[in-house]
């Protein structure tokens, strides 16, 4: 049988508010819960190893190189987070072995600020600059003329404006048949949708337009996939990961 690697990552150590390392664990049960009684894909899931880290440190740098490490070894094809930083080191190690591989993004953020350190808010844009894959974000509504100017950005402004089929033809576009990893940023939906995100962004997309372009990109192959920035701290109700199930039932699909 062959298994496919999930890491579940509670990392949150960048952030301002933090959250988001309990939001690992509890994505990944509703991942993983959310198949049972539904047949084939509940065996599908059984195929998946969920790798957790337990670091006993809030140094980034630490964890960074763990995720880099784990991420050389076993090639997961699933990260589940914990803040967006954790993004780069499976980047730094996928990279190395898919020559034009690209990278598209949903969010409220582009997280590609020229900042010197490797940040949540700075991941993209040493995606950029060190390990020189083109990034689309998809869905950015804040300040937006501080992104690395090498970042492609395809606002929540312009999303509603021309629709996620039209969007979702934009981002095979970039993709053009390169190998690509997407990542989801879930603060990419509007907060008054899902307000338990450590940086809401009023102005964003609806979950059922993010579950349709999430459907789109999803069936077009990724190589791998990350989910993030869902703070479980801020949702003690468990309402808004409920909210997410069409968004977790997408990815749920693809790891079927
Ligand atoms: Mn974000």
């Amino acid at each position: 049988v062959n298994t496919s690697t999930a890491l579940v990552v509670g990392f949150d150590g960048t952030s301002r508010v933090p959250g988001a390392s309990q939001g690992a664990s509890a994505m990944w049960r509703a991942l993983a819960g959310g198949v049972r009684g539904s047949g084939s894909s509940g065996s599908a899931i059984a195929r998946w190893e969920p790798v957790g880290l337990g670091l006993d440190t809030k140094n980034s740098a630490i964890w960074a190189r763990r995720v880099r490490q784990i991420a050389r070894e076993r090639s997961p094809r699933l990260l589940v987070g914990g803040e967006h930083m954790l993004t780069f080191p499976l980047l730094e190690a996928a990279a190395t072995g898919l020559p034009g591989l690209r990278v598209v993004v949903l969010d409220a953020h582009h997280d590609a600020y020229e900042y010197p350190l490797l940040t949540h808010y700075s991941v993209f844009h040493h995606v950029l600059d060190e390990l020189c894959l083109p990034v689309m974000v998809v869905g950015a509504r804040h300040e937006l003329a501080l992104a690395n100017p090498k970042c492609t950005i395809v606002s929540a402004d312009e999303f509603r404006l021309h629709g996620a089929a039209e969007i979702g033809r934009r981002v095979a576009a970039f993709v053009g048949g390169h190998p690509f990893h997407f990542s989801i940023d879930v603060d990419v939906i509007d907060p008054g949708e899902l307000p338990a995100v450590g940086d809401p962004v009023a102005g964003g997309l609806a979950i059922a337009d993010v579950a349709a372009l999430a459907h789109g990109i999803l069936a077009a192959g990724p190589v791998s996939v990350d989910i993030v920035e869902y703070n479980a701290l801020l949702d003690r109700s468990g309402q808004c990961l409920a909210a997410l199930d069409p968004l977790l039932t997408e990815v749920r699909r693809w790891m079927a």
